[in-house]
């Protein structure tokens, strides 16, 4: 199989914001690896942070332009490792002091076929993201992460 490689390159919500890093994907035999580099979150010790692919790649009104997370089979959210989430569902991703560097592989996403997350949008919350599990009227399709702090599109990246 021929490795494919994506980015999203993140950019602050609002015109003021601090947010911004790299996002790389890169596909393998039956899961993706995500080389994850975000800096400029709040600098306040550790913190986690919603962390989703959202339906559309548009970003004309910032991060809300993206939608929803991205969900084709219409079930409710979830975390990274339960049966039942939505394709998008990568769950939170932890600041030091406000940089994020780790790597993560998912094997539900992918670069390739129907429902591939090429062209949509990489999201990081203010919040952290209760998995579906917070209890919240919105645990079930959020995960109750808050606002968009930034947000970048997924396309491909030369290799
Ligand atoms: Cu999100
Ligand atoms: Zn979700």
């Amino acid at each position: 199989m021929s490795q494919k490689k994506a980015i999203a390159v993140l950019r602050p919500d609002k015109p003021d914001g601090t947010v911004n890093g790299t996002i790389v994907f890169t596909q393998e035999a039956g899961k993706v690896t995500v080389d994850i580099d975000i800096k400029g979150l709040p600098a306040s010790g550790e913190k986690k942070h919603g962390f989703h692919i959202h339906e559309f790649g548009d970003n004309t009104n910032g991060c809300t332009s993206a939608g929803p997370h991205f969900n084709p089979h219409k079930v409710t959210h979830g975390g990274p490792e339960d049966e039942n989430r939505h394709i998008g569902d990568l769950g939170n991703v932890k600041a030091v002091n406000g940089v994020v560097k780790e790597q993560i592989t998912d094997k539900i996403i992918t670069l390739e076929g129907e429902h591939s997350i090429i062209g949509r949008t990489v999201v990081v919350h203010e919040g952290e993201d209760d998995l579906g599990k917070g209890g919240h009227e919105l645990s079930v399709s959020t995960g109750n992460a808050g606002g968009r702090l930034a947000c970048g599109v997924i396309g491909y990246l030369k290799q």
